[in-house]
């Protein structure tokens, strides 16, 4: 880990950005993100959702180099970089590992933080009342699936998920607030399952600190999406705050 003398040690989260080609305006704002303040960092975690889509570490084009090469300078400069997949980045591989220096964590990953044990992950399987979601979410996350398709041309691959996602955002449009939400129970189950009492995860775009009711000492913190602002976790011994960021 990477200790500066004048700046106290604090660790960075985000998710949720979204990041295309469509917006250059967010991409704006993570690129000074990543130039600045997240180099004064001890680590920078991503939970997910980084791009709008990911269809293959194969993408050709400028922005995904230029996205890569914002993580590889960051990582070149000391600071370790973690990410978990979100559900509409999950094809990143190692092949983008391996170009950014960027860690690939498993769905559900328990991290140390300044003593605090604390599980981390994208937040899509807390959702468990979103059967459908899960239903989808299972076929795409099939090794023998994806084996085939990220051997499939680039151009191919895009056409395919243009189709799928038109099917998608229909079904999406039918579901209620509450569906899309976190189910409580299953909040607790998995962190008791870890043995934490903090958890911290993306993916609803409702950032917020919640106080479990079923355990006083239970916290979940929510990450914001970056539609409107950046959105940053900073979490340091002495304390934790959601920060926003205009674009
Ligand atoms: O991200 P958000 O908030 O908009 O919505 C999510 C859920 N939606 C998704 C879909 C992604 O946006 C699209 C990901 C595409 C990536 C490329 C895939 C390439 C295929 C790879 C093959 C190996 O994740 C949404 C949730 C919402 O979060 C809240 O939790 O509700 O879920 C859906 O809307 C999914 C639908 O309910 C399922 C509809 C099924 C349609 C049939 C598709 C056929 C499957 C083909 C498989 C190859
Ligand atoms: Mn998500």
């Amino acid at each position: 880990m990477k200790h500066s003398t004048n700046v106290l040690m604090h660790t960075l989260f985000i998710s949720d950005l979204h990041l295309s080609p469509v917006r250059p305006d967010i991409t704006q704002c993570f690129s000074q993100f990543m130039r600045t303040e997240a180099r004064q960092a001890d680590a920078l975690y991503v939970l997910g959702d980084l791009f709008d889509f990911w269809i293959g570490d194969d993408d050709p084009t400028p922005f995904a180099q230029q996205i890569k090469s914002e993580f590889q300078q960051l990582t070149a400069s000391g600071v370790p970089c973690f990410f978990i997949h979100g559900n509409r980045d999950f094809l990143i591989g190692q092949r983008f590992a391996k170009e950014t220096g960027v860690t690939l964590l498993e769905q559900e990953t328990v991290i140390d933080l300044y003593g605090t044990p604390t599980v981390i992950l994208h937040g899509d399987t807390l959702c468990i009342e979103d059967v459908r979601y899960l239903a989808f979410r299972a076929k795409v996350h099939k090794p023998w699936l994806q084996w085939i398709f990220n051997r499939l041309p680039y151009v191919l691959k895009k056409r395919i998920v243009k189709r799928v996602q038109s099917d998608i955002r229909s079904d999406k449009e039918q579901k209620t607030m509450a569906i899309m939400d976190v189910t409580p129970s299953e909040v607790l189950q998995v962190m008791k399952k870890h043995h934490v009492d903090l958890m911290i995860h993306g993916h609803t775009h409702r950032p917020a600190i919640h106080h479990l009711m079923e355990s006083d000492n239970k916290v979940r913190i929510v990450l914001g999406d970056w539609y409107s602002q950046g959105s940053i976790l900073s979490y340091s011994p002495q304390g934790y705050k959601l920060e926003s960021r205009s674009l």
